[in-house]
C-alpha cells in the first residue's frame, strides 16, 4: 500500500480533479484520491508505487510539488 500526499498547483477546477482522478484509477482501479481545491492538495492511497501515480499525474498534463 502507498500513500502520497502532494500538490498540484495547477488543479484549478472540478474538470480537473477528475482528470487526475481518472489519470490514477486508470493505473490502479482500486486507489482512493483525496483532493482539496482549495490547498491544491492530492492524497492517494493506492496499491502502485509513488512513482507511478507522480508519472500518471504528470502524464495527464498536470505538475506534481513535493
Ligand atoms: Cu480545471
Amino acid at each position: 500500500m502507498t500513500t502520497l500526499a502532494v500538490t498540484v498547483p495547477d488543479m484549478a477546477c472540478g474538470a480537473c480533479v477528475t482528470t487526475i482522478t481518472d489519470a490514477v484509477k486508470a493505473v490502479d482501479p482500486s486507489a482512493e484520491v483525496k483532493t482539496n481545491l482549495e490547498s491544491k492538495a492530492v492524497e492517494i492511497n493506492a496499491s502502485v508505487t509513488a512513482d507511478a501515480l507522480t508519472q500518471a499525474i504528470q502524464q495527464a498534463g498536470y505538475t506534481v510539488a513535493g
